[in-house]
């Protein structure tokens, strides 16, 4: 039986692994030892790939809307027919309305990422979108630019081991997010390393750790600008970093004084004295990494939050040392995302670019479109129609905020297209449905971890389904037909381009597993940061030419139990939802029996005092509610998680319950979280997490 190494991309990917086929089919999947980053190890639904594969749901040939939209009658059509059809309408709507009128959706950190934003880019549009983005890892991204003039990661695989690991609003134990894979952080983790998780739950990450901060939902910044006031006020910095390699101490320690960890405990539920201790051991830990997560960012305040974080390591002099938090080698060559055949005047059309000037504005790390605004113009039509939406995996009825207005948003739309690997919620609404290849089944390089790109590895496909094609393979087709710019360069040439660096091909990397040229730290010595002033910029230079403050500061949750005091009587807890758990990415996999069997029911987490209270016992059904609408959950009632909070897991629909309309709704976590402002001056950021609810027993 053929075996082949490969990547597992079920996730944001990562694991070495080993594929077994059998007549053209992946039978089995194990992890490879010989990878030096997972050393064999997967998790559950990496292993599970050939079930995901084989499924007998996966979508097989490209289908066309036979009945009323939503009906779900289809009619199999053939490649040809289905990429004509599509072009010849994208062309009519391009011309007619503009190329701005048809926006392009992605799904987070897949393969094709960045062939999206170069489709879009060549076809004229600047509304392209991904998921995640301003809820989720751009807020890291551009502060770690603005600050450190490049992305960080945890060196979690060098000679030298961190002696303190700070896992804030952070899960990677059950994440592996962005290519930060779970062995490698358990092993940093061991050998008497000083652990501290912050975090409304003790997560999986959280019960290795030696302390745990149960923080209140969206204070972080208050929390880490106290930490800054005791390093500061303790002396406890790094003198000779902060004075050779930062600008803007003094100004950071006049503006800090005021935030002491009395202050800051009455804002975060954090005790005065944890907060001390904290900033004392990550402070005196030498090299420590700080290894920060999606809860820093799913709130209003995102920018702000993430730079008061983000301040800790720099003044700690935790950045691109060894051990520490060091800044990407960037192996590959950037994508070429065609971004001079976006004409200013459409980029000047994108939507948010007015107002969130670093998710969708020419200061963006890369501009991309503001998702509530972009589904809003579906019906209302404001600043202009947006008319047309390709989506190329991605699941927007269950992964963005007010599910039900991306519904009539999408009822609203004259041309849908989703290209997935199955018939999803958002399938069901379009007007071609496009069979995807899975990650068996693509060729593809990636530098990882994602932005770092510390390694590159490459993928070939090595099995195939039906008349699954790789995202990329369609988009370079409806480019040909469309005759747009850098049609003639196919995504396999891309990979050659983005390999130069190296020296070495496609098959190459291959056939290697991973690239990895030895890591340089410290590579400021030789050039500097990369900011306006060559330093790192704990006042941010470029963002008070913004007009956005340069300095860190606290806000207020809107929504909270401070900000909306008249709320309390009817929702006296505050929700944060979207937990992780191995099962699923996201709304991914709910159809693949083996791993439901394993997680059968959307839960949430309370604390048994809150069950006490409301008469809820482990296994209940429950009904969780905020004031913009409720879904139910199984209780799992456990003492790790602040006895204010309540979790609830997001993705949730039930692929086995056929055309029940109310499958959708009934446990959609986004029907509780908000899409409205007020947004994050800055990114647009809206808010999953922080929110005011209430949780009750299901009556039945
Ligand atoms: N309430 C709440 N909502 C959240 C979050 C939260 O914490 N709380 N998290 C947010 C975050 S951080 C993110 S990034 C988003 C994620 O949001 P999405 O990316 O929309 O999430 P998925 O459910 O993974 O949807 C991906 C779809 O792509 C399909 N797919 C998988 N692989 C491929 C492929 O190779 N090609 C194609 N064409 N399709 C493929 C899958 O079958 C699935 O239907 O969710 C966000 N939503
Ligand atoms: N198995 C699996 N893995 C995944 C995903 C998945 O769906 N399933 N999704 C992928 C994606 S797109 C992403 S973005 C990553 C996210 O991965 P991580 O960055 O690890 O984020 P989460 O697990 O969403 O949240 C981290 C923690 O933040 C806590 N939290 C919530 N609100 C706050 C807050 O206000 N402050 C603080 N300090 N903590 C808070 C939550 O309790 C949670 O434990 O995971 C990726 N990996
Ligand atoms: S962590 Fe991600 S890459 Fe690793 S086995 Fe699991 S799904 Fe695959
Ligand atoms: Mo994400």
């Amino acid at each position: 039986m053929p075996i082949h190494k490969s990547i597992c991309r079920v996730c944001h990917g990562g694991c070495g692994v080993l594929v077994h086929v059998e007549d053209g089919r992946v039978v089995r999947v194990k992890g490879d030892p010989e990878s030096p980053i997972s050393r064999g190890w997967m998790c559950v639904k990496g292993i599970k790939s050939p079930d995901i594969a084989n499924h007998p749901d996966r979508l097989k040939q490209p289908l066309k809307r036979a009945g009323r939209r939503g009906e779900n009658r289809w009619t199999e059509i053939g490649w040809t027919e289905a990429l004509d059809e599509i072009s010849d309408r994208i062309d009519d709507l391009r011309k007619t309305h503009g190329p701005e009128s048809i926006a392009i959706g992605q799904g987070t950190g897949r393969h094709h990422y960045m062939h999206v934003v170069r489709f879009a880019n060549a076809l004229g549009t600047p509304n392209w979108y991904e998921p995640g983005l301003a809820q989720c890892f751009i807020p890291r991204i551009t502060v770690s630019h603005l600050t450190y003039g490049g992305f960080v990661v945890g060196d979690y695989y060098g000679k030298i081991r961190p002696e303190c690991i700070v896992f804030w609003g952070h899960n990677p134990l059950v994440s592996s997010a962005d290519g930060e894979l779970a062995p490698a952080v358990a092993r940093a983790m061991t050998g008497g390393c000083a652990t501290i998780a912050i975090d409304p739950r003790r997560t999986q990450t959280a019960q290795k750790c030696g302390t745990w901060l149960a923080i209140r939902p969206a204070t972080d910044a208050a929390l880490a600008l106290s930490m800054i006031n005791v390093i500061i006020d303790e002396r406890l910095f790094d003198k000779e970093f902060v004075a050779n390699h930062t600008t803007g101490f003094d100004l950071l320690q006049a503006h800090t004084a005021k935030h002491t960890p009395q202050w800051a405990e009455k804002i975060t539920w954090v005790k005065a004295a944890d907060i001390v201790k904290t900033a004392r051991q990550y402070a005196l830990s030498r090299p420590a990494v700080l290894d920060w997560g999606l809860g820093l960012e799913q709130n209003s305040n995102s920018l702000q939050t993430v730079r008061a974080v983000a301040i800790l390591r720099a003044i700690t002099g935790n950045i691109d040392c060894p051990g520490g938090d060091i800044l990407g080698m960037n192996i590959l060559k950037g994508y070429p995302i065609l971004k001079d055949k976006l004409p200013p005047e459409s980029s000047k059309k994108r939507i948010g670019g007015e107002e969130f000037k670093l998710l969708s504005g020419w200061r963006a790390y890369m501009p991309s479109a503001h998702i509530p605004g972009l589904f809003r113009a579906m019906t209302d039509g404001i600043p202009y129609k947006i008319r047309s939406l390709m989506i190329f995996g991605g699941n927007p009825l269950l992964t963005v905020a007010n599910p039900k207005k991306v519904y009539e948003a999408l009822n609203a739309l004259e041309l849908l297209c989703v290209t997935d690997l199955f018939m999803t919620p958002t399938a069901r609404l379009a007007d071609y449905v496009l069979p995807a290849a899975f990650w068996t089944e693509i060729d593809h390089v990636q530098g990882f971890p994602l932005v770092a790109e510390n390694y590159v590895y490459a993928q070939s496909a090595i099995t195939h389904t039906g008349q699954c094609r790789q995202d990329e393979w369609i988009m370079d087709e409806l480019s040909k037909r469309l005759a747009l710019p850098g049609s003639k360069m196919s995504y396999k040439d891309i990979y050659a381009h983005q390999l130069s660096p190296t020296g070495l091909t496609h098959a190459e990397v291959a056939q290697m597993g991973y690239h990895t040229p030895p890591h340089k730290y410290k590579k400021y010595l030789e050039r500097g940061f990369r900011t306006p002033s060559k330093k790192v910029e704990l006042f941010s230079s470029v963002l008070k030419r913004m007009g956005l403050p340069p300095l860190p500061e606290y806000e207020e949750p809107h929504e909270g139990p401070i900000g909306c005091p008249e709320l309390l009587a009817e929702y006296p807890y505050v929700l944060i939802t979207g937990a992780r758990s191995r099962e699923f990415f996201h709304s991914e996999q709910r159809q693949v029996a083996s791993l439901r069997r394993l997680h059968p029911h959307p839960t949430c987490e309370l604390h048994p005092v809150v069950a006490a209270a409301i008469g809820v016992s482990e296994g209940d059904w429950t009904i969780v509610s905020t004031i913009r609408g409720q879904a139910r959950f199984m209780a799992h009632v456990t003492v790790d998680i602040h006895p204010q909070v309540i979790s609830v897991e997001h993705g949730w629909w039930f692929p086995e319950r056929g055309d029940d309309s109310e499958a959708l709704w009934e446990s959609n976590a986004n029907i509780l979280t908000a899409d409205c402002p007020p947004y994050d001056p800055a990114f647009g950021s809206y808010r999953l997490r922080g929110l005011l609810c209430n949780i009750k027993k299901l009556r039945q």
